[in-house]
């Protein structure tokens, strides 16, 4: 049989180093499913909604690095799609897209599930063009491929049915695709001024995010030299909290207080791979130095006084050798302290507790503590994010996936399909919300068709607990938030996965023990109390003279005097 354009596309595919591709298939599909079946090499991961797919592609791609793939078919099927390769996009994962398209001739005629893929993705892709014509393959994918490697960001292929049927003009794939590591350094001049600035500084803060991720070694080397606590951004907890001495927690309203302190009182705050969003949490009079593999996202966010472009392995190698030992010990001295102290506050909030309410704070540490040394975690948007910002500890070969940038909802069971298809030897444990979970709750099926022995534990408060928070923090009645839950834990036995209860907080650790250790998927649905943050009581007008409303509620720590206390630190002052 002549190769065909399908063909080609799996070859490239192939080369790309590509090993699975998470989707639905549909008619205008079906000949790059077919092409797939007939090599044999590429796992179809067949889940039960395209949504899934891209949610699935990206936890892979953020996890190994490389090039992940997802595919739906015309209209509806790539439509699916979008949500996610927008949370791909905004994490700066490679991702690769093939959106079937309607047969080429019907194009432009409103003809049955006809959309425009090119314009529908072009918002959250890097490259997005259809393929009309066999002569546009391989090279049009591999462009693709190779923009989608390099810019770390989304592709997309539009192919419509009967181009991937027709017979390939060029026989193989043109392009060798390697593993791209170049290195970037700000120049000598550029690196002296850094340097002068910080040998000058005597109060400096760190502010460290996912782009410090591999050079953990150089971030400790400089906060030494520097005398810097360390604040994280969420996204850079997983690379920068541990084996960390300078550790003072995260920052922003889900943060630490002592992150908050940390960032506030400082003279000079040096970013390094960060794009932390929250313009409120930054200091207004310090000094503010980024360090950035992308130059676009300098001064991005906050301020700033002195911007470089490099990465920040080569950077911080560059730098080290040019800067003095900072002597002034207080500001580190103090940031420490300060976590301890925060640190201590919201460990006593992660006790069982006698009575019968299970806190879900407990739930996420015993959990953390069960969880095998090298376990994937993913953790819904919603108060999911809190717990597992604060109570699952990451130590260099833990891994975390949550939607932090972009924020979608029911991102944790997806993207636990996704490790665990790209790791089957692995622990990945889900945190989901009731209302997330139910949101793409079909996918729970996928588990078992797969075989997949992702471990899922759904919080269940009987509510949209986070928006119920945002409601009461901006002083309006919560409404639309109430949920009638399902019994969760029969529904996963219904699909044929083992389903648990922990119903009290000493069934706790022994359900959660039992789930981790069976060898298929298992669901541990824990009724967890509702409200579990509390907001300020009411604050004098002179306090809030000056400090915004946002701002008092900057730090949701669980502990109204911990709000409070931050508001008062920073209006007496
Ligand atoms: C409900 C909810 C609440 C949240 N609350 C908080 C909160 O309280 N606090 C918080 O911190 N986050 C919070 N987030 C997450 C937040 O929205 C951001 O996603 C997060 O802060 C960004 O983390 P980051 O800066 O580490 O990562 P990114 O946004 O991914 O930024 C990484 C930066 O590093 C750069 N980079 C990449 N590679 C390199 C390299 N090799 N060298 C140098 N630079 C490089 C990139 O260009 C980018 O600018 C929340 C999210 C949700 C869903
Ligand atoms: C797709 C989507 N829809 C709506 C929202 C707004 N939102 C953010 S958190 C949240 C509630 C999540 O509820 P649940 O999953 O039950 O978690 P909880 O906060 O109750 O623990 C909602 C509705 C969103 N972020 N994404
Ligand atoms: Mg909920």
């Amino acid at each position: 049989m002549a190769k065909r354009v399908a063909d080609l596309l799996v070859d490239v595919l192939l080369e790309s180093g590509v090993q699975r591709i998470y989707g639905v298939t549909g008619d205008s599909l079906n000949g790059v499913a077919d092409a797939i079946h007939r090599r044999e090499q590429i796992r179809w991961i067949h889940v039960r909604h395209e949504e899934a797919a891209a949610f699935a592609a990206g936890a892979e791609a953020h996890l190994t690095g490389k090039l992940a793939v997802c595919v739906g078919s015309s209209g509806p099927g790539n439509l699916h799609l979008i949500n996610r390769l927008y949370d791909c996009h905004r994490n700066r994962v490679p991702v690769l897209a093939i959106a079937a398209q309607i047969p080429s001739k019907e194009i432009g005629s409103n003809y049955f599930q006809e959309t425009h893929p090119e314009h529908l993705f072009a918002q959250c892709s890097n490259y997005c063009e259809l393929v009309s014509q066999p002569e546009q393959m391989p090279r049009a994918l591999e462009i693709a491929v190779q923009t989608a490697i390099s810019k770390r960001r989304v592709a997309v292929i539009a192919l419509p049915g009967d181009v991937a049927l027709r017979d390939a003009i060029q026989d193989e794939p043109r392009v060798h695709f390697s593993e791209q590591k170049p290195t970037v350094c700000p120049s000598e001049e550029e690196l002296s001024i850094l340097a002068e600035v910080l040998n000058r500084s005597k109060k400096i803060t760190i502010l460290a995010g996912a782009g410090c991720a591999g050079a953990h070694a150089e971030l400790m080397q400089l906060a030494g030299k520097l005398q810097a606590p360390i604040v994280h951004a969420m996204r850079g907890k997983e690379f920068i909290e541990y084996d960390n001495p300078f550790d003072v927690g995260m920052t922003g309203l889900l943060g630490f207080s002592s992150g908050y302190y940390a960032m506030m009182s400082c003279e000079a705050l040096l970013m390094i791979g960060t794009d932390f969003p929250y313009q409120e949490f930054y200091p207004k009079d310090a000094t503010i130095i980024q360090i950035d593999i992308r130059g676009e996202q300098l001064g991005r966010r906050a301020k700033l006084d002195f911007g470089f472009v490099g990465d920040t392995k080569t950077t911080l190698r560059a730098l080290l050798p040019k800067l003095q030992q900072n002597q002034y010990e207080a500001h580190l001295k103090r940031s420490l302290s300060d976590y301890r102290k925060a640190r201590l506050s919201l460990d006593e909030l992660a006790t069982a507790h006698s009575g019968k309410l299970v806190h879900p704070q407990y739930v996420t540490r015993t959990l953390d503590q069960l969880a095998s040394d090298d376990a994937v975690f993913s953790c819904d948007v919603g108060t999911p994010t809190i717990w597992a910002a604060r109570y699952l500890t990451m130590n260099g070969k833990r891994r975390l996936l949550g939607s932090f940038s972009h924020g979608s909802m029911a991102n944790a069971l997806p993207q636990a399909i996704g490790a665990q298809a790209t790791y089957p030897g692995r622990q990945v444990i889900s945190l989901s919300g009731d209302g997330g979970f139910a949101m793409l709750m079909g996918d729970l099926l996928t588990l078992r068709q797969h075989k997949l022995p992702v471990k899922m534990v759904v919080f269940k408060n009987d509510s949209l607990a986070f928006v119920e928070l945002e409601m009461k923090a901006g002083g309006i009645l919560d409404f639309g938030t109430d949920l009638q839950n399902p019994d969760f834990a029969r529904i996963a036995e219904g699909a044929g996965l083992m389903g648990l209860r922990a119903e009290t907080p000493d069934q706790v650790e022994p359900i959660l023990a039992k789930a981790l250790k069976h060898d298929g998927a298992a669901l541990i649905e824990v009724p967890v109390s509702r409200q579990e943050l509390s907001m300020p009581p009411t604050i004098t007008y002179e306090q809030a003279k000056g400090f915004s409303l946002f701002m008092m509620r900057a730090v949701l720590n669980g502990r109204a005097d911990e709000i409070i206390d931050l508001a008062s630190v920073n209006l007496f002052r």
